[in-house]
């Protein structure tokens, strides 16, 4: 099997299990681990031994705390909508139409980019300490990997309203209530309760459960992603922007001026 240097993957009674695996970063999505996620869930998607896949986080703090903020606080407006669009066709988009079914097993924080993975995928469980937010307009920019549109398309517009204007994360049993994820179980017993679901859903057919991904994801229509693909990349042009990231560094509280 593929050595990869950001995440690790197994393989058990059909399952796939890829973890994502920078902890000290908190597993933040820089482009190599997209790159490299990209390439593990298309070959386990291929393996057709493979039925479920898992994708999960490493250590007991994280799922992904986002994407990696220390290298897009460098982009310009158009690395940012290319990069957004380049993420989506790699990873988002990618899980979200995949055949094989993906269950998010989240271990800790699942923020920005982390709960886009997630919300990205088939099925989302939880440990009870997980926490979960979309904080991008707190560092200047917006949710880039398709959080405006799959937060609410799960929890609903006002929910995802408030919490990506709020920032705020929301704990376990919270998202439980709003229906973000479908299982709270103790840290210990995330991945058997991952496996245990895997199980499940293994009792059905192939076929038909990646034809009814194929249509239960055609009921959305596509252009509320252009849209928050174009506003992605302009928030890259202020100096909101500048400041959230730059405070983020400097752990201190951001000023923002609104330009
Ligand atoms: N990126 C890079 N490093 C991160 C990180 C992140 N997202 N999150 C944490 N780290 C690093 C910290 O900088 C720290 O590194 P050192 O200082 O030790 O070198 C280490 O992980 C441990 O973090 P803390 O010391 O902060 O740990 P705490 O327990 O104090 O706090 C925390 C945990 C999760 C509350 C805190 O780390 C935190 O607030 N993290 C940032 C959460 C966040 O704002 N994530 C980003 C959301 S925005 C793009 C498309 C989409 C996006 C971006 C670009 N393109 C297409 C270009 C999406 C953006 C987002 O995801």
């Amino acid at each position: 099997m593929r050595t990869y240097q950001n995440i690790t993957t197994e393989t058990e009674s059909a399952i796939g299990i890829i973890t994502i695996n920078r902890p000290k970063q908190l597993n933040a999505l820089n482009k190599e681990t997209i790159a490299e996620l990209h390439e593990a869930l298309d070959n386990f998607n291929k393996d057709k031994t493979i039925r479920v896949i898992i994708v999960t986080g490493s250590g007991e703090k994280a799922f992904v705390a986002g994407a990696d903020i220390k290298e897009f606080m460098y982009f310009n407006p158009v690395q940012g909508r290319e990069l957004a669009a380049k993420g989506q066709e790699l990873l988002f988009d990618f899980v979200e139409n995949l055949e094989t079914p993906v269950i998010a097993a989240i271990n800790g924080f699942a923020l920005g980019g982390g709960l886009e993975l997630a919300l990205a995928s088939h099925i989302r469980i939880a440990s009870d300490n997980a926490k979960m937010g979309l904080p991008e307009v707190s560092l200047g920019v917006i949710p880039g990997y398709g959080g405006t549109q799959r937060l609410a398309q799960i929890i609903g517009k006002g929910r995802a309203m408030e919490m990506i204007l709020t920032a705020e994360m929301i704990n376990a049993d919270k998202a439980l209530n709003y229906g973000l994820i479908t299982e709270v179980v103790p840290q210990t017993e995330l991945i058997t309760a991952a496996k245990n679901k895997a199980q499940k859903l293994m009792k059905n057919s192939p076929k038909a459960q990646s034809f009814a991904i194929k249509a239960i994801n055609a009921t959305y229509t596509k252009a509320g992603f252009e849209v928050e693909k174009d506003l992605f990349g302009q928030a890259f042009d202020t100096e909101d922007f500048k400041e959230g990231t730059a405070a983020f560094v400097e752990r201190r509280k951001a000023e923002f001026a609104g330009k």
